[in-house]
């Protein structure tokens, strides 16, 4: 899917080439038009006369482009004369004494005006030229069977393994390929199978690209790299060519690396969706083919990228094809701090910042948020003309990478900004009353991005399994805030329409996922595979709505409980817009009362 404001201003560029060129041509057949009227026109006068004025000296010179002779008389007048195709008048010409000169035009007489008569018909083509790379499927569309790689052809990279942190699993079973690759000889002469296809496996934003890259920089290789959704947005059979195309100039230059980004738009498994995949198919085979293709002697790894393993077709997986896998994971604490180390080298940091304590609070980043996230902080502090980058602008940068940049241009009334208000810290404080929630990061009624105001827990770090109770508390502080804003103002609103959705998905997750409702263990088919009996879905539904119910009368309970605690930080935040976790329990004091 192409972002539609990339294709409006790829269209105002088209229109706007189409005009220059356009423009160009007409100045182009108006100079030409205006060089033969000035010229002084030569009298055209037959060939015989002509060598007859030659014979009586009357001629200095002659040019002689093909068939056409230019003669400049000794009088200064012009003259022109057409002679036989064959018919060689040099020779006489120089025995009278004239200086001759030759014109190849290169076949056919293409004087001026035939020059000139060229000219709509090259702005006719030049636009049918346009109107095609505009028609066409796509602008890749005209490249037919010409490898989209070739626009990284062979690059060299200077990205290493320094450069990529927080994935050390991953560049130690990588090193292996790059050793291949750098010393292929050794290998063979142990009589080892040289890998031919490793798949990174990860979600977005985890480095896959980078990772490959890396390995192409520390082995010192070409890097050919091309997306899978690449080959499949055109015509039929011009994927399966790119394919070709691509595997016989990596050849060309092996030993090399071909990356191939969202392998499954290609390697998804065959004849599993209805209607016209055929395209698909043919690129996925010739893919098959080419790597089957590898004899002992091919420098070439294919590495491939995928945030879906489970919908690639088993082909793609069999050995000598992608029989490697290389699992790239969201980084830990440990991970995030060294990729914030590798992003902060070109960055002044303002002194005392800690790295290790902005890694603490941004559990679930991926490196590409976080990559982002001292971005956003960069140009904070550029905008505000700061010496570094300082905690304040890295704060900013997690809660832009969280929920958008602020929108204070949005203007709220008086009376919502109090909805919101009690609607964030209903959130807060069944954050904060529940032992088993998640610890509240960040409470706020500035606007950002969609949302009029955020509640930010703190995500949990290493953990891997969440227990029901962990659950149960998420829904209670999911229903927080509509269970206060029915509370203080004795209404609700549809503000609240993010938190319902993320309730009932969650809910229903518990229980088909989890069996963690009354309905215990739900024997269904997996998540995604085929839908429930009618008789079983209604149980579902029931189940998931008294969990939904129990957790909504948790909330309530809870924030009637502490009605006072609520009026008086929903009064303050209304103040100061932005409360931290640290402020909040400050605000709660000492009698603050935890429950189940
Ligand atoms: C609207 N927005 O759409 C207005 C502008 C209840 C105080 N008419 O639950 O802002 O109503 O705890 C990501 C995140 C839409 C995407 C939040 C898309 C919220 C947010 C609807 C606060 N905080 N609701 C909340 C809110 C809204 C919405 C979102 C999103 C409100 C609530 C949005
Ligand atoms: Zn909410």
């Amino acid at each position: 899917m192409r972002d539609p404001r990339q294709w409006l201003s790829g269209l105002t560029r088209r229109a706007w080439l189409i005009g220059a060129a356009a423009f160009f041509a007409i100045c182009l057949g108006t100079a030409l038009f205006l060089m033969r009227d000035t010229a002084p026109a030569p009298a055209t006068i037959p060939i015989s006369q002509l060598l007859d004025l030659a014979d009586q000296h009357q001629i200095r010179r002659v040019v002689i482009a093909d068939n056409q002779l230019y003669a400049t008389a000794v009088d200064g007048h012009q003259y022109q004369a057409t002679k036989e195709p064959q018919q060689t008048v040099t020779e006489q010409l120089r025995r009278d004494g004239i200086t001759v000169v030759v014109v190849d035009r290169g076949g056919g007489a293409i004087g001026l005006n035939s020059l000139i008569a060229l000219v709509p018909l090259l702005i006719i083509l030049g636009m049918i030229w346009v109107m095609l790379r505009r028609g066409g499927p796509n602008n890749q569309a005209m490249s037919f069977g010409r490898s989209g790689a070739r626009r990284y052809g062979g690059q060299n990279v200077t990205v290493t393994f320094d450069d990529v942190a927080g994935v050390d699993e991953a560049k130690q079973e990588l090193a292996e390929i790059v050793q291949f690759l750098k010393h292929p000889e050794r290998f063979r002469a142990m009589g080892a199978r040289i890998p031919k296809g490793v798949l990174l496996v990860g979600p977005p934003g985890t480095g896959k690209t980078l990772v490959a890259r890396a390995v192409a920089g520390e082995a010192g290789v070409p890097f050919f790299s091309i997306s899978g959704s690449e080959f499949v947005e055109m015509f039929v059979g011009v994927g399966a060519s790119r394919v070709r195309d691509l595997f016989r100039q990596a050849r060309r230059h092996a030993p090399c690396i071909i990356f191939i980004d969202e392998i499954d738009a290609v390697g998804r498994q065959r004849g599993t969706s209805v209607g016209g995949h055929d395209e698909r198919e043919q690129t996925l085979n010739q893919l098959l083919v080419e790597m089957d293709g590898f004899d002992l002697h091919t420098n070439i790894i294919v590495i491939a990228a995928t945030n879906r393993p489970d919908v690639l077709d088993a082909a793609l997986l069999r050995p000598g094809r992608f029989d490697r896998r290389v699992v790239l994971d969201p980084p830990d604490i440990r991970g995030r701090q060294a990729i914030l180390e590798v992003h902060a080298r070109s960055k002044p940091l303002a002194p005392g910042v800690d790295l290790a304590a902005i890694a603490q609070q941004t559990a679930g980043f991926s490196g590409a948020d976080l990559a982002n996230l001292l971005n956003e902080a960069a140009i904070l502090a550029a905008r505000a003309n700061k010496p570094a980058i300082g905690r304040e602008e890295l704060e900013e940068g997690i809660m832009r990478v969280v929920a958008g940049p602020e929108r204070r241009s949005r203007v709220v009334s008086e009376y919502e900004r109090s909805i919101i208000a009690y609607h964030e810290v209903g959130h807060a404080l069944v954050m904060k009353a529940l032992r088993h929630a998640l610890p509240v990061q960040k409470v706020s009624i500035i606007s950002r991005g969609q949302a009029l105001g955020v509640t930010v827990q703190a995500p949990r770090e290493d953990s891997y399994l969440t227990s029901r109770a962990q659950l149960k508390a998420r829904l209670a502080s999911l229903l927080g805030g509509r269970a206060a804003e029915e509370l203080i103002f004795g209404d609700v609103t549809t503000g609240a329409r993010q938190d319902l959705e993320a309730v009932s998905d969650l809910a229903r997750r518990m229980v088909i996922e989890f069996g963690m409702s009354d309905l215990g263990i739900v024997a269904t088919p997996g998540r995604d595979a085929s839908p429930l009996s009618a008789d079983l879905a209604a149980q579902v539904d029931r189940a998931a709505m008294q969990l939904i119910d129990e957790a909504f009368a948790t909330a309530r309970r809870i924030l009637s409980e502490r009605r006072d605690k609520l009026v008086t930080v929903a009064e303050h935040l209304k103040k100061v817009e932005t409360m931290s976790g640290e402020e909040l329990d400050a605000l709660l004091g000492p009698d603050w009362t935890v429950c189940d």
